[in-house]
């Protein structure tokens, strides 16, 4: 007799019901109050008995037989041996104990980046670096790969944490719906990145306000070198922008707006800071190179009128800015951030409703909702004694350059020596840049270890893989800050094959280490969840509100929260643009800081004191791009969430033979004799990949565009060629600067040719051999 069962579940992409059919996940419903629920989840019906689990713990067969030491080449070819869990949680816990005492616990990486799962207890960073701040600390990362540029240069111009700046003081959506005339949007605003959120979106709203906005009268511009990177039914005005050189079109407007008398000098003069000494710059006084419309139109491909006639525009109405976090992931990427901010202040707009600028409308779910955030459904970590650390996206530096100083924001600091890396709920071999010179620098460490439930990249290239449970074999609860729903995620499916909970590895490890009271609190899985529901429901009951007790909250699975609503919006910088001196900002001059001081003073070669334009290590208008014609960019997946599910149906299905798509130009595919569908290698001095070409007249002509996800898949013999399609065998891994030292993933040219003769197999789900000891 077939048992059929359903169970509440969330992700970052929107929560589901799953029926569950003889122990298999047969049916993913989505919520029924979402109004765009999201693909993605479909592909969980896959998750679980993917050809690409992890059955049992694995150890590399040349680090049990030699033990730990730098790999040469060996950590991601060699064989992986299984072993009992018994043996593995031995020969981790020996391990860090071992470099621990050999080296002290700065010696291990712990940093562990990546989104892992949308369950607040089990979630992977939280549980590693938990358990790590038990065993006396590790070397960790800050900021993101997301924010980088922007989480540091925000506070020096606005004085605000960038995100608090983007959850509480970016313009809400009932504002730009009411007041807004124009929105010019800088990388554009889809609903496609919007499909996910950090713990979960429920109600998927970013599209249903933009077609409210336009409705209502909205107009809408948009600066990016994809027309889809907006949605269609906004009818926005499509500017080509060239990748990369949105600081040169944001001068030729400033230029217009000084030149033409339509800068608010007032607001400059009261609530700003600095504008003095940008403006000899801008008119070109200091550097003899005026920045008008046809200084920009060159370097950003958007002709001098259309530059004249959208700053005048811009001084005409209600304008908003606002730009995609795309733009600050390249070299250089603090400066469109600071940029933006300059020509909201120059139109003297910042503070009013629907004016101004804002960030990360549409990068993921939840921005400009108005809704009263809640934070405070997270697993405590603790704290951690090391205090080294590094930018998250220079891992690879950091790796290959032990000892050696590097500059951030304003301090000299240098990389420590790794010899442990432990990574949990991350996968960098699908999410750092230049993948290639990553492989180099992951052979150094000692030892690796990579919990996971499947074998990405990441978990082929570890000494000892620890399976992990997916979310749909545990209990768990759905939460995110700016969400209205507590959900609870509810163990579907029996763990697959030996596959632990985080929780139970960590403990196991911690038992063997002498830390397991520490590390558990005497909790097991489930009295953890009722105490994190308890403490947050004790939390917000200080704000009057009201949640059931535990076993109601199970019992009805999704629970909504009544915190969204207009009640909600403010006008952001309202206060300080009513009365700048009662309430300034938090810079030094309390003021907006055209110029900064602060970074002046840092005396950096690329984050001048103020906004200005640099060219990029490479972009279309430079010497290199007559070897690399073409720009790649490479934006998040529709299909999935970075590589999480890319086995999945949803990914699998968009796939041309079973490959991820490049879009391109028919002009660039012409002048290469490439038809609709061909097989093309992209190439470039670091690396190559494989992809299927798609043409379209929607991108600007010499950019192309790869999304990220497809799991890295080099050819395992002969070349380096990877054959899925990943854009990180191709990116460059450079700092935005050494103020932000964020990501440059935006930042990469290429060439590409079309791949003659029969197509490498794509071996990425494949588990890697196995042998017995
Ligand atoms: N479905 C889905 N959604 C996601 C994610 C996912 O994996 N899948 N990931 C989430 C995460 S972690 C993040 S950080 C956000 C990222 O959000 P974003 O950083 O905003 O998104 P991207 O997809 O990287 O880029 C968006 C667009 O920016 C444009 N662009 C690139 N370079 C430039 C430039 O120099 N100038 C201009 N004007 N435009 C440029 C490209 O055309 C690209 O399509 O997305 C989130 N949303
Ligand atoms: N070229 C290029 N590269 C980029 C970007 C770009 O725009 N262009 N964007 C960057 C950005 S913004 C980001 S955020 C990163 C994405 O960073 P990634 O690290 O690629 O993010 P995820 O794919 O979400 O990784 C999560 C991993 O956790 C695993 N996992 C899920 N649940 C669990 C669990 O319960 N336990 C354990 N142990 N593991 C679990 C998943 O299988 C997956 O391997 O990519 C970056 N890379
Ligand atoms: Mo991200």
């Amino acid at each position: 007799m077939t048992t059929r069962q359903t169970f509440t579940t969330s992700s970052h992409w929107g929560a589901y019901t799953l029926t569950v059919e003889d122990g298999r996940i047969v049916g993913v419903d989505p919520f029924a109050g979402d109004p765009e629920p999201s693909a993605i989840g479909q592909s969980i019906a896959d998750a679980v008995d993917s050809e690409a689990r992890v059955t049992q713990p694995m150890v590399r067969k040349g680090w049990l037989e030699n033990g730990p030491g730098p790999a040469g080449g060996a950590r991601g070819r060699e064989p992986f041996v299984p072993v009992s869990w018994e043996t593995a949680t031995d020969l981790v816990a020996g391990e860090i104990a071992r470099v621990r005492e050999a080296h002290g616990n700065q010696a291990i990486y712990g940093g562990s980046y990546g989104w892992a799962s949308a369950g607040r207890f089990h979630h992977g960073q939280s549980q590693v670096h938990r358990f790590l701040n038990c065993i006396g600390g590790y070397t960790y990362s800050v900021k993101s790969y997301s924010t980088a540029a922007a989480q540091v240069i925000v506070p020096h111009v606005l004085g605000l944490n960038f995100l608090d700046m983007m959850w509480h003081h970016t313009p809400r959506w009932p504002l730009i719906a009411e007041h807004t005339d124009l929105f010019v949007m800088f990388g554009g605003i889809g609903s496609k990145n919007a499909q996910v959120s950090m713990g979960g979106v429920t109600r998927h709203s970013t599209g249903p306000w933009l077609k409210e906005c336009r409705r209502r009268g909205v107009d809408f511009v948009n600066v990016s070198p994809l027309a889809s990177d907006t949605l269609a039914e906004v009818d926005a005005q499509w500017l080509p922008v060239v990748p990369n050189t949105d600081v040169a079109l944001m001068l030729g407007l400033a230029h217009v707006l000084e030149t033409e008398g339509l800068t608010d000098r007032e607001f400059l003069a009261t609530r700003a800071t600095g504008y003095e000494k940008f403006r000899p710059y801008l008119l070109g006084e200091t550097d003899g190179t005026p920045k008008t419309p046809e200084w920009a139109a060159p370097i950003c491909g958007i002709d001098a009128e259309t530059i004249r006639a959208l700053a005048r525009r811009m001084a005409q109405g209600c304008t908003l800015i606002s730009v995609s976090w795309s733009l600050q992931r390249a070299h250089h990427g603090e400066q469109p951030y600071w940029m933006a901010a300059t020509l909201a202040a120059m139109l003297g707009q910042i503070g009013l409703p629907g004016g101004g600028v804002g960030y990360g409308y549409g990068a993921i779910g939840g921005i400009g909702t108005p809704i009263k955030r809640l934070d405070g459904m997270t697993l405590p970590q603790g704290q951690n004694p090391v205090g080294t650390f590094i930018p998250v996206a220079r891992i690879a530096d950091m790796l290959l350059n032990p000892g050696e100083p590097f500059d951030y924001d304003g301090k000299r600091l240098t990389y420590p020596d790794i010899r442990l890396v432990y990574w949990c709920g991350g996968n960098p071999f699908h999410h750092h840049q230049d993948l290639n010179r990553l492989e180099q620098a992951w052979q150094r460490p000692e030892t690796v270890i990579v919990n996971e439930p499947w074998w990405t990249p990441t978990a082929k290239r570890a000494d000892i893989v620890l399976p992990a449970t997916t979310p749909y074999e545990r209990n768990d609860i759905g939460r995110a800050g700016s969400d209205a729903f507590v959900i609870a995620m509810k163990q579907a499916v029996q763990p697959f094959g030996q596959a632990r909970d985080d929780y139970t590895i960590f403990a196991d490890i911690s038992e063997k280490l002498g830390v397991r009271a520490a590390f558990t609190e005497g909790r097991d899985a489930q009295d953890w969840l009722e105490h994190l529901y308890d403490r947050f429901r004790q939390g917000i009951a200080a704000e009057g509100l009201t949640l059931p007790p535990f076993e109601s909250f199970w019992e009805q699975g999704i629970v909504e929260l009544p915190v969204e609503g207009d009640e909600h919006v403010d006008v952001p910088f309202g206060d300080f643009r009513k009365d700048p001196a009662a309430h300034p900002l938090k810079t030094p001059s309390g003021k907006v800081e055209i110029f900064s001081q602060t970074i002046a003073g840092f005396g950096y070669d690329d984050c001048p004191g103020h906004p200005a334009w640099m060219e990029p290590a490479e972009w279309l208008g430079a010497p290199l791009a007559k070897t690399w014609p073409l720009h790649l960019v490479s934006p998040q997946p529709a299909t999935k969430l970075h590589s999480q599910l890319d086995f999945g149906r949803t990914s699998a299905n968009a796939k041309v033979q079973g490959r991820e798509v490049v879009t391109m130009h028919p002009d660039d595919a012409a002048a290469r004799g490439i038809a609709n569908g061909d097989a093309v290698r992209i190439f470039n001095a670091r690396g190559a990949c494989l992809s299927i070409a798609r043409l379209s007249d929607a991108i600007r002509p010499g950019v192309v565009a790869l999304p990220t996800g497809a799991w890295f898949d080099p050819a395992r013999e002969g070349s380096s060629l990877e054959r899925h399609g990943n854009p990180n065998a191709l990116s460059l891994d450079t700092g935005t600067s050494k103020l932000g030292q964020g990501s440059s993933a935006h930042t990469a040219l290429v060439e590409l040719e079309r791949f003659e003769g029969p197509l490498p197999p794509v071996e990425a789900f494949a588990p890697p051999p196995v042998v017995s000891r």
